[in-house]
Formats: structure tokens, sequence, C-alpha cells
């Protein structure tokens, strides 16, 4: 254990009782925030961006992991790169902007030059008296999952990344990730520890009081409900909409298109969720009236009614329709701040104004996020408050958030907590 506080968060993840929340200080404290970055955002897998972020060579764009820089860059042969985001001669920041387009990375210090694949091309003053092939930039782990790109600071990646890239590619391939282009991002930060927005994002017992939006689309029973012992009125519900899940899972299956539900958390390191949901009335898209709101299909989509492809990973949550698709994920600032990083993905052929309007493509899930974000900061409050226990989380509605905070105690403890 060589994370300072480290013994103060073991003590806290063996108070955790399975079926409730955290204690209060593992969503507060200074130290819980610290073995958090360390764990789950340098050892493990992250999700980090979509080739569209650096569609071009030339192309790169950072990313702050604390107080780590990255640099992702595409280099002149296409190829995806990522760096600690430090020059090797003093150690000066190469890259202040969030994206930007260059030939070589050049140090703003003294001016090393660095190709964009790493590696030290000219140190002015002092090229004869080093050896550069013994300074490039230090590599950073990156893959690319159907244009979905997942980065590893730690030396020792986990190499379940394989496995994660095996059930993920045939569900991502088809949309054409990698040829898609961002439509629109946004940024929010939210007042609340980021397990606090994980946790909001593994249910929907909150969307019918806060999503009025996004319920009109997205039916809150594929959030990993389990039927159990349900009242007759809310089982007819269920056996209802199962049907159709049934009907509509093996008609995309024939189609050729993997849609059941993959659930590989417990035991991983990198954990993935991913189903093809139906979507509401017209069966098309998250937008107002269901309809695509772009006019091109993403990728090698047949047709609209392609439903709704749900991923999440521990710091990410994702949907890809036949038209258009939303990645967000996330970066923690501090114990009660968290960077929600939301992505809108089209085809990149397809043109504003006249294959889509911006601002239906994004008005469901830019109210969403807002929504998400005050019911995040809600709950951040009251976990600072020395009025907060622990509370019970429904085996219902809530099976997911239990999952993941059950999974989130494992990973500290397989790292010797
Ligand atoms: O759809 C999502 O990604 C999550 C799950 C439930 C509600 N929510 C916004
Ligand atoms: Fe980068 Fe000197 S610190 S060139
Ligand atoms: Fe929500």
């Amino acid at each position: 254990m060589n994370i300072q506080g480290g013994n103060f968060v073991g003590s806290l993840i063996h108070e955790r009782k399975p079926g409730y929340t955290l204690p209060a200080e593992l969503y507060t404290s200074q130290d819980a925030f610290e073995v958090d970055l360390e764990i789950f955002f340098r050892r493990h897998w992250i999700v980090a961006g979509v080739e569209a972020d650096v569609p071009e060579p030339g192309d790169i764009k950072t990313l702050e992991i604390g107080k780590t820089s990255i640099i992702i860059a595409r280099d002149d042969d296409g190829r995806l790169q990522a760096f600690h985001n430090v020059c090797r001669h003093r150690g000066a920041r190469l890259i202040t902007e969030h994206k930007t387009s260059v030939g070589r990375l050049v140090c703003p210090y003294h001016q090393w030059s660095y190709d964009l694949d790493g590696s030290l091309v000219y140190a002015s003053q002092m090229n004869n008296e080093i050896d550069r092939s013994c300074h490039s930039l230090r590599p950073v782990h990156i893959r690319s999952i159907a244009g979905l790109l997942m980065i590893c600071i730690d030396e020792n990646a986990p190499a379940d990344i394989d496995d994660f890239e095996k059930l993920a590619t045939p569900r991502l391939l088809p949309f054409g990730l990698a040829e898609a282009k961002i439509a629109h991002e946004e940024v929010l930060i939210e007042e609340g520890n980021w397990k606090l927005s994980v946790d909001n994002n593994r249910e929907c017992y909150h969307c019918e009081g806060s999503h009025p939006e996004l319920c009109r689309t997205l039916n809150g029973l594929d959030i990993g409900f389990d039927p159990g012992a349900l009242t007759e009125e809310q089982l007819e519900e269920w056996n209802k909409h199962s049907a159709e899940v049934v009907q509509e899972t093996a008609r995309w299956e024939a189609a050729g298109f993997p849609s059941s539900l993959i659930e590989e958390i417990t035991g991983r390191t990198t954990m993935l969720r991913t189903q093809r949901f139906v979507i509401a009335e017209s069966g098309e898209s998250h937008t107002m009236d269901s309809k695509a709101a772009s006019k091109r299909l993403m990728g090698e989509m047949p047709e609209f009614r392609m439903g709704d492809t749900h991923m999440h990973t521990h710091n990410s949550w994702h949907h890809f329709f036949a038209d258009h698709a939303v990645v967000s994920y996330i970066i923690p600032l501090s114990p009660s701040r968290t960077e929600l990083r939301s992505l809108w993905l089209v085809h990149k052929d397809a043109k504003e104004g006249f294959d889509y309007d911006l601002n239906n493509l994004i008005t469901v899930w830019k109210a969403t996020n807002q929504q998400d974000a005050d019911l995040v900061k809600l709950a951040q409050q009251g976990v600072e408050t020395t009025g907060y226990v622990p509370g019970p989380l429904s085996r219902h509605v809530e099976r997911l958030v239990d999952l993941n905070l059950n999974w989130y105690i494992e990973r500290l403890r397989a790292a010797g907590y």
C-alpha cells in the first residue's frame, strides 16, 4: 500500500455493507480521492474520448487526471499515440490547450521538438550531447475499441482490456465510430464525488421524477431491473416490455447485430455492461419525438430502427443509435467535483442545418445531463453532513448501483486495501 491515507480507506471499505451506499468519507475525504485516482484512473483502463477527437494527423488533445497530464495524438501515419505531457528536458508541460493541431510537439521552454510518435527529433544546442533515442516522450497505453479511446497510465496495464475489446468491438464496429465526427461537445462540472455520478447513472429509479425528456424514449426497466417479487401491475408492465425486448433483440440479431445483454463486472478490472435497448414510440433515437435527429445513418446501420446500444464502464456511459451517438465520460477533479464530458457524434458527412438540426440532436441528453448534475449535487450535499448514514439500495431498481459499489470495494481489496 503506497498511497497516503491508504489505511484509512482500508478501514472504510471494511465498514461498507453490501446492499447499502458507501460510508460518507469514501465520497468526501481527500484520502479516498487520492486512492481512487491512483487505482481507478491511473491503474485501470479508462474511457478517454473517441477517434473523432483527433481525426487528422497532427491533431492532439490533452487530458488531466489529477496532476497527470496526457497527450493523445494522431501521428503522421494516422496511428493513435498517447504520452505524458512532460518534456524530457526539464519537465515543462508541452501542450496547454485542450485540443490543437501541430506539425511537431515543440516544448515552449527550450524548444525541444518531438515527432507525433513521441520521438525526440531536435534538441537545440544539445543535439550532439545527448542520445535522442533515450529521450522520447514517455508513452501511455492507448487502444481504440472500434473508435472509442481507452487509455491506461500505469505501465502494467490490466490485460483484461483484451476481453473488453472482444466483447465491445462487435457492438461498436457497425456504428463506424472511427469515421464519425463530433457535432457537439459539452463539459459539465458536477458538484459531487465521481462515485455519486456513477451511482446516479447506474439506476433509473430517479428517471420518472427527473428526466421528462429522456423518459419519452428510454424505458427505465432496461437499467438493470430485477423483477423479483413485484405487484401484479408492475409485473404486467415488465412482462409487456420484456416481450418487446425479446422480439426486437431477435430481429436485430438475425440481421447480424449482436444485441443481448453482456454484464461483465464482478471479478474484472475493465468492466463492461452493454445491451441494445428498445426505444419507445417510433423506436429511432433519443430525441423529443423519438425520430432520428440526423438523416445520415451511422457506419453500416441498415435502417433507423436499430434501438439504443447502451454501454457503460466505470468512468463512462454511452448510447449508440442508428443516426447518432452520445459518448459521456467522467474525470474526478476533487473529492466533491467531477468533470463530465459529453460528445454527440454523427456521420462525418452529415451537414448541420441540412442533415441534422443541432438543437434537436442534443436536447434530450443536454437536459438529462443537467438534471443528473443537479441530483449529484444534492447527494453530495447530503453525504457531506453528519446527518448522513449509508442507505439501503433497492434490489429491483438499484441492482446495478449495488453491483457497481461491490465492484469498487472488490477492486480496492484486490489492490491490497
Ligand atoms: O441512460 C443512462 O445512461 C442512465 C441510466 C439511467 C438513467 N441514465 C441517465
Ligand atoms: Fe522542454 Fe527545456 S523543458 S525544452
Ligand atoms: Fe439520470
